[in-house]
Parts: C-alpha cells; sequence; structure tokens
C-alpha cells in the first residue's frame, strides 16, 4: 500500500473524494446484489472512479450504527472493501463526539487532558478507541482486514474541534496520539492502518510541526486547505504550504498528501485546470482528496449538468490526475 503511493507520486497524484460512493446529488448508496459496480458523481462526469475513497467513522465511538452523516456503517464497511477490490485505497478520518459533554467535535469544551491516561474520562475513551479498533478489524478482504489511512485528530491548528487550537497545548495533543496509536495497536491489535497528520492551512506563525506526535506515530504528511471564494488567497497557500509539506516529509523520507480541498458548489470558472491543476501539478503530492457532495448547497465535484463538468472533464485528461483505471494500472505494472 505504502509502496503503491509512492509509486503514484512518482506519476502525478491519485484524485479523491470523501463519501464518493455513499452518495452523491440525489442519490445513495443501496445494496442491489445484482449490481455490484459502485456508483459515483465522479464517474457519471468522467466515466472514471476516483482512486482514493475518503470515509468518516465519526458516530462510532457512541456505538451508532450510522456515521454523523447517516452512513450506516454496514454499508461503509461493504464500500471500503469494494473500493481496495477494485484497486483503490481508503482513507479515514474521525469525527468524534467530545467525551466530556458528549456532545459532537465542534463543542470546543477542553477534553484532552481528561481523557488522557489517569484522567477522570479516560476509561470513556478507551471504549471508544475499542469501538474503532473492532470496526477497523472488521473490514476484511479475503479474510485479511484491508489497509485503511487514518487521519484523526485533524486541522488540529484551527480552534473549531475539541481537539485543537486554543482548546488544548501541542503537548497534550501529542500525548493524546500517542496513546491513541498505542491503544490502537499494542492493545486492541489493530495493524492495518496508516497514519496521517494533517493541519490546517497555515496561519502565517503557524508551524506546521508544533503538534507532530513524532516520526514513529506518523506514517504520512498532509495538510488541508479550501478555496473559500477566496483564490488568490488560496492559491497563495498552495504555492506556500505544499512546499514546506513536501519539503519537511522529504527530509523525513515520508509520503505527503493534500488530504482535504475543494470549492463549495465548484462555481469558479475553470477552477480544476486554471486554480487548482497548475498549482499541484509539481506539488509531488501522493494523493487529493474532495470534500463530500451532499446537497446542491454543499458539493465539492461537479456532478452530472453541473457549471464545472467540462473542466473536471479536461482536468480528468491531464496525465498527472490519476483516476481508478490509471492507478489500476500503476499497480499492475510495477
Ligand atoms: C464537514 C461538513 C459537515 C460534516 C463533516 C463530517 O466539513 O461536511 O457537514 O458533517 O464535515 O463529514
Amino acid at each position: 500500500m505504502h509502496k503503491d503511493l509512492f509509486l503514484i507520486s512518482e506519476k502525478g497524484f491519485a484524485i479523491s473524494q470523501q463519501d464518493a460512493t455513499s452518495y452523491g446529488i440525489g442519490w445513495k448508496f443501496k445494496e442491489d446484489p445484482s449490481q455490484t459496480l459502485l456508483k459515483s458523481d465522479v464517474h457519471d462526469v468522467v466515466n472514471d472512479y476516483p482512486a482514493g475513497f475518503g470515509f468518516d467513522i465519526g458516530g462510532i465511538e457512541y456505538g451508532h450504527d450510522q456515521n454523523l452523516d447517516s452512513v450506516p456503517f454496514s454499508d461503509m464497511r461493504k464500500l471500503m472493501v469494494e473500493a481496495y477490490k477494485e484497486g483503490g485505497f481508503v482513507t479515514v478520518s474521525w469525527h468524534l463526539g467530545n467525551p466530556v459533554t458528549g456532545g459532537n467535535s465542534w463543542d470546543t469544551t477542553p477534553a484532552i487532558p481528561q481523557i488522557l491516561e489517569g484522567g477522570e474520562y479516560h476509561e470513556t475513551y478507551k471504549l471508544w478507541v475499542k469501538r474503532v479498533a473492532d470496526f477497523f478489524k472488521s473490514v476484511n478482504y479475503n479474510d485479511k482486514p484491508i489497509p485503511i489511512i487514518f487521519r484523526p485528530f485533524h486541522e488540529m491548528n484551527g480552534s473549531w474541534f475539541w481537539w485543537g487550537g486554543n482548546n488544548t497545548t501541542a503537548i497534550d495533543y501529542i500525548k493524546l496520539w500517542r496513546e491513541t496509536v498505542e491503544m490502537l495497536r499494542d492493545e486492541y491489535g489493530v495493524h492495518n492502518l496508516l497514519y496521517v497528520y494533517s493541519p490546517n492551512k497555515l496561519a502565517p506563525d503557524d508551524d506546521y510541526l508544533k503538534y507532530y506526535p513524532a516520526d514513529a506515530y506518523v506514517d504520512i504528511l498532509g495538510i488541508d486547505i479550501y478555496d473559500f471564494y477566496n483564490t488568490e488567497d488560496y492559491v497563495e497557500a498552495l504555492k506556500h504550504d505544499l512546499k514546506i509539506v513536501k519539503e519537511i516529509a522529504e527530509q523525513k523520507n515520508k509520503l505527503y498528501a493534500f488530504t482535504e480541498t475543494g470549492l463549495e458548489k465548484v462555481n469558479t470558472e475553470g477552477w480544476f485546470t486554471e486554480v487548482l491543476y497548475p498549482n499541484i501539478k509539481y506539488s509531488g503530492i501522493a494523493w487529493v482528496l474532495f470534500w463530500r457532495n451532499y446537497t446542491v448547497n454543499h458539493f465539492y465535484m461537479p456532478y452530472k449538468k453541473q457549471k464545472l463538468e467540462n473542466d473536471l472533464i479536461k482536468f480528468s485528461k491531464f496525465p498527472e490526475t490519476l483516476f481508478l483505471k490509471d492507478i489500476q494500472q500503476i499497480k499492475t505494472k510495477k
């Protein structure tokens, strides 16, 4: 898996999307035994699937049977296995709740000291991590858990989640990361994960490594940067931040990726080919992940007849933009 991603990063970058096959504009995954093929808005437009498939397990910690965006975990498991079987890769974020209040990720009540070893909510948190472990161990193909790229506690340099920014200290964040990895790996025996560290777009004084848990606890470096219809700013951030991630990753001999991006409602002419592409073309990222296609007011990839449909088609024809068929070829050639 790791090797495949290095090969991919030499040829270009894998196009990925969050919840690509779980739902799209006007449809939702429904199991159909006569139909094994996946559906995705991206496929409807470019006649190929994304190469990377993003999922979110937020809600699993509470023992819910569907995630925070109403995707049943039983469906998610099937979609993950299907993506892997087809030669794609699976990446997972975790919008977990606040263990102290029982609220959601955006409940910024400080919680880390209470859930670390010795804290009042440590046992609760251990149970949460066990639920995550049980799920990861249950995503099997040919009786073996499939590789999963896990990207927990993302965007920690912002203050919108309880695990980041003003709601914690870097020291506590790092302790939480390490304890979580140790629980998953040593206590619960989860060995099918690659861990991704992914801060949000850097503010001028931000140090990319401020919350970095150490080389032994991280496999891949990432960054999340969105275009909020402030394209100039976005392009500046792409240039500046991706260069920093690249330099650090190269020093550490690690893979790196553009772990989240997008322009909500993709409504800027030529966004894929003229704004994004020139700025990631030589960046060396292994993949770029676009956020989800949820509703007509919250989507990040064109769907059929959407304004940027042709721009996405044009983007898909560049040699570096690798969709599922492209990475199937890269993998079989090795
Ligand atoms: C956010 C939004 C939310 C969603 C969350 C987790 O960026 O898309 O609507 O619940 O991600 O997927």
